[in-house]
């Protein structure tokens, strides 16, 4: 067990307590005793602070050459690279996902930096002729001012990044209240980004609940840009609350995610690629497999490879080696996940697990078992629902249309997966499946820092994260016309030069 560390916000540059001196500690899902760090619990006064601080670095930040922008996230990067093993460690240890999955996150952050460091030397806007001549036209990327950026605990690191990175290379300036379970490993990412030469109040860390930091954050007027990824209930009233001074608000939220597993699949590829989907993580991805819709032929046969190698995963410490399944975040989520196996014995027929798992050292942490119902009605809850654990529903299909049917019937639409040799149904499949994410012959998640990431339905509001996408969420279009003609020219009226037919 290491120490318990004492940790600050940071707002203008500078480490302090909560104005009101009040704290918050956050504990290891693995071994509640494994207390990590107290945390500023702060307040509306301190969410002031720290938007005052961002609003009064914008102008510097915003002003500074972009490609200058660049070089300090490339050196963040590096940074982040020399700290990817002490991250790691630390969010395992402080919420327990196994310790390559964590070297995992933290390189997801480091390549979202690189990417973006490069797009401080384009950040591309557009030149298209004018429809007049001796006039020139030139759409040119502008920054925002300050983004408040609400995290969750899931990709304590990677998401932050996802967020921040294309904030900051746009030329905004940000606030960032973490999730209360894992305050820690962004306090720790924000200490490393500020020694890579991230000026005074550019970044402003500000811990504590969603009710007393979240809400004012996202109702604050000098806040200009909200985003945010977390539960759908929490996104419908960060937009409605937003929406009241007109901010920008991209949201992130759930998933129920399918892989459908065609009667010709390669059953080895796709078992790994479910075992991957379904338990990495504990379940706990917006973009975990949820739903396995597997065609009747196979059915049978891949169940049983399926609860065998389940049978086989071993639950513990994400520290420790063997471990294969860390654990869920905290007691309310095994809770919660014990309720939805509750009704998931009313609904279907359990395979394997079910229960929270208390055996010897677990009982000191919160686990839950690798759960897997069969016979899953597609309209049942469990196969509805996004449960955000270990657990996932199989559900037999027979024909195609049925198929496509099934994978589109939930609200959400995040990622879709099809494992088949057939390439006329693979086809088939990314144009047919109502998803933000699609991937033929590889689980659900997995997804790569320089495409678009995001989803359809009640996944979020239209917008997507990271890529050339972010570019667009984190700036705003200028249209620019000079006209050189020394002459008043009418658009769309003085249109001599147009073939009236
Ligand atoms: C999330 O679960 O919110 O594709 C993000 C993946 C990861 C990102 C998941 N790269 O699963």
């Amino acid at each position: 067990m290491t120490a318990t560390m004492t940790y600050h916000n940071l707002i203008g540059g500078k480490w302090v307590d909560a104005r009101s001196g009040r704290t918050f500690t956050s504990a290891s899902p693995a071994n509640r005793d494994d207390v990590i760090g107290t945390f500023p619990a702060s307040g509306v006064e301190d969410v002031d602070a720290a938007v005052a601080a961002a609003k009064g670095a914008f102008s510097g930040w915003s002003l500074t050459p972009a490609p200058k922008r660049g070089e300090i996230l490339f050196k963040v990067a590096r940074l982040l690279a020399e700290h990817k093993e002490e991250l790691a460690r630390l969010m395992t240890r402080e919420m327990g996902k196994v310790l390559p999955e964590a070297r995992g996150d933290v390189q997801e952050a480091i390549d979202v930096a690189y990417y973006m460091a490069g797009e401080g030397r384009r950040l591309f806007g557009m030149t298209v002729p004018s429809e007049m001549p001796d006039k020139f036209a030139m759409a040119i990327r502008r920054p925002i001012g300050v983004a408040g950026i609400i995290t969750p605990w899931n990709f304590p690191i990677a998401i932050p990044a996802w967020k921040l990175f294309p904030a900051l290379i746009c030329g905004d300036t940000a606030v960032i209240k973490p999730a209360s379970d894992t305050p820690a490993c962004v306090v720790r990412f924000a200490e490393i980004l500020m020694e890579g030469g991230i000026p005074d109040g550019v970044l402003n860390v500000v811990t504590g609940s969603g009710d007393a930091v979240g809400h004012p954050l996202v109702e604050h007027p000098d806040v200009r840009i909200i985003s945010f990824t977390g539960h759908t209930e929490t996104g419908i009233d960060i937009s409605t609350r937003a929406a009241q001074t007109l901010k920008r608000v991209s949201l992130e939220l759930g998933g129920k995610n399918p892989i459908v597993i065609w009667e010709d699949a390669d059953l080895q590829l796709a078992l790994d690629s479910v075992v991957w989907s379904a338990f990495g993580t504990s379940g706990q991805r917006c973009t975990a497999a949820s739903r396995l819709i597997v065609h009747r032929n196979v059915h049978d046969q891949f169940l049983e490879m399926l609860r065998k190698r389940v049978a086989s995963l071993v639950l513990g410490d994400g520290l420790e080696e063997k471990t294969d399944v860390g654990p869920v975040i905290n007691d309310r989520a095994v809770e919660r996940i014990a309720g939805y196996a509750a009704i998931g014995r009313n609904e279907a027929e359990l395979v394997i697990g079910g229960e929270p798992a208390n055996d010897g050292a677990l009982a000191r942490g919160s686990f839950f078992q690798p759960t897997i119902f069969t016979d899953v009605k597609p309209d049942a809850r469990i196969a509805q629902e996004e449960i955000f654990g270990p657990v996932t529903s199989v559900i037999p299909v027979d024909d195609w249309e049925e198929t496509v049917r099934i994978v589109n019937s939930v609200k959400y639409g995040l990622s879709t997966s099809l494992f088949t040799r057939v390439v006329n149904l693979a086809f088939r499949s990314i144009r047919d499946f109502d998803s933000g994410l699609g991937y033929v012959n590889h689980g659900t998640i997995g997804a790569e820092a320089h495409l678009p990431f995001g989803g359809t339905k009640a996944t979020g509001n239209g917008h997507r994260e990271v890529g050339q996408a972010a570019l667009d969420f984190f700036s705003e279009w200028k249209s620019v016309y000079v006209d050189y003609s020394g002459k008043l020219q009418r658009a769309q009226i003085d249109t001599t030069f147009v073939d009236q037919g």
